[in-house]
């Protein structure tokens, strides 16, 4: 099986996927795109512009959600979604939620929080396929693409005060599903990897970490991706506008 990862270093979506991948044993080759950029070229080759998307033999896929069910229908073990079907469907739903509610909110914290700091950037460049670039590059460039990026996400000042807000809101739903057995069980499943990736991500800001890192939501981010690039340290988000 030929399989061909199209990712932006960094994103979340896409380390859901590659621990997907890793879990199955499925190897891989990475096709690394640069943010926003990549926005126009993903259009052109799968008719959307998000990443991740992937090729299987030459079979086109886009989105975390959709790449998932089909690595499953490829290669059935371990699974990613529960044989029971209330236990499934309770999985999905919680997946869903991650995708459509968790993982955007993620952007909308980080792009503005990049805008007023730029050199916070730097560290959630390692790992990448690509070489970094030098902080004067990212201090230069960092004006554009953090703009066009929280356009591109709906990210406004609006947008960052209402999400911080609601943090610990959303913390207390994913600890709750960690309660009732939905999330983290001894091999990850499709809700685990979705969830799990948006809050590690949000664990790189020094000063989201700790807000998170107690939490059984914490542990659990922590349990599926036990490292990742990206330290950005205290202080950079407003202290009035952190969720006490
Ligand atoms: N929620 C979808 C979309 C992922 C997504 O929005 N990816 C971001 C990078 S983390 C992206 O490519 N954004 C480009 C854009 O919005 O044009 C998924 O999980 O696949």
């Amino acid at each position: 099986m030929s399989v061909r990862l199209y990712r932006v270093n960094g994103s979340h979506p896409c380390a859901t996927v590659e621990a997907a991948l890793e879990l199955k044993g499925i190897s891989y080759r990475i096709v690394e795109l640069i943010p926003p950029l990549h926005a126009p070229v993903m259009r052109v080759l799968f008719g959307r512009r998000t990443v991740p998307a992937m090729t299987i033999d030459g079979e086109k896929i886009s989105g975390s959600r959709a790449i998932l069910r089909r690595l499953d229908e490829l290669v059935p073990e371990p699974a990613l979604l529960p044989a029971d079907a209330d236990q499934r469907a309770a999985v999905l739903e919680a997946e869903a939620w991650g995708d459509e509610v968790l993982q955007p909110l993620v952007r909308r914290v980080l792009w503005p929080t990049f805008r007023a700091h730029p050199e916070a950037m730097a560290s959630f460049q390692e790992g990448g396929k690509l070489p970094p670039l030098p902080l004067p590059v990212l201090r230069l460039i960092a004006p554009g693409a953090t703009r066009l990026e929280m356009r591109m996400n709906g990210a406004t000042d609006a947008t960052y005060r209402a999400d911080l807000r609601a943090l610990l809101t959303l913390l207390d739903r994913i600890d709750g599903w960690i309660a009732a057995g939905v999330l983290g069980a001894a091999s990850p499943n499709a809700a685990d990897l979705q969830i799990a990736a948006s809050l590690r991500l949000l664990m790189c800001l020094g000063d989201l970490r700790p807000l998170i890192e107690p939490r059984p939501a914490g542990a659990l981010a922590l349990k599926v991706f036990p490292s990742r690039a990206g330290d950005a340290p205290t202080g950079l988000i407003p202290a009035d506008l952190l969720p006490a």
